[in-house]
């Protein structure tokens, strides 16, 4: 890993965690009328997959979205005003925070439906191996999925079609309120749960961005060279309620002290420690990129605001129930 890549990730990392902080700070003013799941703190993630993912490459997302989007090279400006419900928001202002969509970078969509996509994912991805390309695909979601059916049958349909996807699994310990312990076996680990179905798997910290992009860059050499399906398990902790701008550790549903614990595993502060070190970075250059980060945020959050609804007749095209 050079300077550069670590630089870029870094960027990448504050880029997304501005883009959520404003959302929050400015969901208050009541004009962004959908849910958002935020995922601040589960940056690195994205970010890593940011670095390694190709052009071709597909992905697919759930109801925590943003940044598997923005990390496949989204529209910034199409996502905003698709939150303000605009005609020049990404779903044309009919889908909100969880439908995002941007098909010039193959970023074929996102669902509420928890677990939607994995099977939509294997579709793709059997599309592009019929079709002999080069890609492959990846669809992110949570460790509320892996108690889907869906999941099961994706996986298994991957293994024996060998297809070229890799499924990540974006494990924040929680399915709303709910922990892992009422919801899944004790001591089970995910990933190797999930390689005990024939499936090569890795696991990783995802708060430590070196480690994530080690493993989607494993996984990617491993679908590449190998022509078969790849499982990765990343640990991670949302900072913010499951759904909404504030934070709810009011509710105790999760402990003061594992919160704490989690805080001080941020991954963007605890990278930016280490590049300090490095001197690859300074407060004057974190400054200077937080600004310009910012600025582009602004004029994205602006345009939005600027743009028009859209027609009353656009409601009912493209509609499918
Ligand atoms: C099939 C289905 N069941 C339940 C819900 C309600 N729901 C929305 S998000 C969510 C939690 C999902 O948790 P996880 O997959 O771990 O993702 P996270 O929110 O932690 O990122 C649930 C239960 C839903 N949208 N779809
Ligand atoms: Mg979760």
């Amino acid at each position: 890993m050079n300077n550069k890549t670590l630089l870029s990730m870094y960027k990448k990392m504050q880029f997304f965690r501005i883009v959520e902080e404003t959302i929050a700070a400015r969901y208050h003013e009541n004009k962004m009328r959908c849910p958002v799941h935020l995922a601040i703190g589960q940056e690195a993630i994205s970010a890593a997959f940011s670095q390694v993912a190709q052009k071709g490459d597909y992905v697919m997302s759930s109801h925590r979205a943003h940044l598997h989007y923005l990390a496949k090279g989204g529209s910034l400006n199409s996502m905003i005003s698709e939150l303000y419900g605009k005609e020049n928001g990404c779903s044309l202002g009919k889908g909100g925070s969880m439908h995002l969509i941007d098909l010039k970078v193959n970023f074929m969509g996102s669902t509420a439906i928890v677990g939607n996509t994995i099977p939509i994912s294997a579709g793709i991805a059997m599309a592009s191996k019929i079709k002999k390309e080069k890609s492959m695909t990846f669809v992110f979601f949570g460790d509320g999925a892996i108690e889907e059916g869906v999941f099961y049958e994706t996986v298994n349909f991957a293994i024996v079609k060998e297809l070229p996807i890799v499924f990540v699994c974006e494990n924040n310990f929680y399915s709303v309120y709910s922990p892992l312990k009422p919801r899944q076996p004790k001591d089970r680990k995910i990933f190797k749960m999930v390689e005990a179905m024939g499936i090569k798997s890795f696991k990783a910290d995802g708060n430590q961005i070196k480690k994530c992009y080690r493993t989607f860059s494993d996984a990617k050499k491993y679908v590449d060279s190998k022509k078969k399906p790849v499982f990765l398990e990343f640990e991670t902790y949302r900072h913010l309620e499951h759904c909404g701008p504030n934070n709810d550790d009011n509710l105790n549903y999760r402990g003061s002290k594992e919160i704490l614990r989690w805080k001080k595993k941020d991954p963007i502060i605890n990278f930016e420690k280490e590049l300090i070190k490095k001197k690859l970075l300074n407060k004057k250059k974190i400054y200077l990129e937080k600004n310009k980060i910012k600025k582009i945020v602004n004029t994205a959050f602006f345009k939005a605001e600027k743009s028009s609804f859209p027609n009353q007749k656009e409601a009912y095209r493209n509609l499918y129930a």
